[in-house]
């Protein structure tokens, strides 16, 4: 499918996969509006598309666990921008890898809430508006944690799960509309994702990517754009992207020297 002049909702494009995602589909003539809540980062990035592509981006300073705001934001949107064609749900986060009698509530609530909830808000109110234009795409970012678990992942895993069950779900639900439901799950990419699950600790989050080469965020934007760009009859149901030197959740091959 042609983006050139289609409008595609990034959330969580001030870093990662996201911002990676607002790149792609920038150079691929979109049109974007990025989410986030670090106002600085998506200008920067705005500015950034701006001047390399000439994208037409609108910022929003939002975050996706405020149900109440998400709706009025959608509903507020100026005219030219409500015609949303492509929802990337992207924002979501892991906190912490205790295990499960030692987690810590707090965190459990903003995974939930983030990458469980937050997706659902999104997607609630951008959906009604595809159903009735008869066109649309949601592409969901899973994990390989929506696929399995590993030690420690525990609420993390589950709010990825969810996210699974709920692609399949949208799938079904929205059958016959047309509008397509795609689920990307990557293995290990490295992002902010590790230092924001480490609490800022930036020589623990870099052990996670050590010794082999894990995926960049540009190659789950690949994955991404592939999905966006099937023809109107086809659709990518959901792609598993894994680095080459990984094989499940917890096998990794890294150097040891
Ligand atoms: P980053 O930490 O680099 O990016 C996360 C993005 O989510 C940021 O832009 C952040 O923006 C946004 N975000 C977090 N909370 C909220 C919120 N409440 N409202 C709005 N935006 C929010 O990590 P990644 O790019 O790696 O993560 C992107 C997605 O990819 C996540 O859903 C993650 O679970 C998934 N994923 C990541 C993998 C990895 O190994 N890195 C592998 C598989 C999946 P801000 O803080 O400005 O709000
Ligand atoms: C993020 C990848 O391996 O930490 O979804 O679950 S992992």
């Amino acid at each position: 499918m042609d983006l050139e002049g289609k409008t595609v909702l990034i959330t969580g494009a001030s870093s990662g996969i996201g911002a990676a995602c607002a790149r792609a589909f920038a150079a691929a003539g979109a049109r974007l509006i990025l989410a986030a809540r670090r106002g600085r980062r998506l200008e920067e990035l705005a500015n950034e598309l701006g001047a390399a592509f000439g994208t037409d981006v609108l910022t929003s300073v939002l975050d996706v666990r405020e149900r109440v705001t998400v709706g009025r934001w959608m509903r507020e949107l100026p005219g030219a921008w409500q015609a949303i064609s492509i929802l990337v749900n992207n924002a979501g986060l892991a906190r912490g890898v205790a295990p499960i009698h030692e987690g810590v509530i707090e965190d459990w609530d903003e995974m939930i809430d983030t990458n469980l909830k937050g997706l659902l808000y999104v997607t609630r109110a951008v959906l009604p508006g595809m159903v009735a234009r008869g066109e649309g795409h949601i592409i969901n970012i899973g994990s390989i944690a929506g696929r399995e678990v590993y030690p420690g992942g525990n609420v993390y895993c589950a709010t990825k799960h969810a996210v699974d069950g709920l692609s399949r779900a949208m799938g079904i639900d929205l059958l016959g509309t047309g509008v397509r439901v795609s689920s990307v799950d990557p293995g290990m990419v490295e992002t902010e994702f590790s230092i924001v699950r480490y609490d800022g600790d930036e020589e623990r989050a870099a052990r996670v990517y050590a010794g082999f080469e894990p995926l960049h965020p540009g190659d789950v934007a690949d994955a991404v754009l592939f999905c966006a760009t099937r023809p109107p009859h086809a659709n990518v149901r959901e792609m598993v992207l894994m680095p080459s030197a990984q094989a499940s959740a917890v096998h990794v091959a890294r150097d040891t020297v």
